[in-house]
């Protein structure tokens, strides 16, 4: 398998530390390897293997914001 990146929007980020509240809680991710975070554009991409849109979804959330994409 090879490493996938999936991009996604979240909503409710407003600086640096939001993203980095996001990043930590996707990093937990099972298979997920890299998170990169725009807290301006609200862009997420997760890189990694075997990961589910539902589980970045949910990790989104446990960190207080939201997937609208
Ligand atoms: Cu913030």
């Amino acid at each position: 398998m090879t490493e996938a990146g999936s991009t996604y929007i979240v909503t409710g980020m407003h600086c640096g530390s939001c993203a980095l509240n996001v990043r930590d809680e996707v990093r937990d991710v099972p298979g997920v390897t890299d998170v990169v975070v725009d807290a301006a554009s609200g862009n997420l991409t997760v890189v990694g293997v075997g990961f589910t849109d539902a589980q970045v979804h949910a990790a989104v959330a446990e960190a207080g914001y939201r997937v609208t994409s």
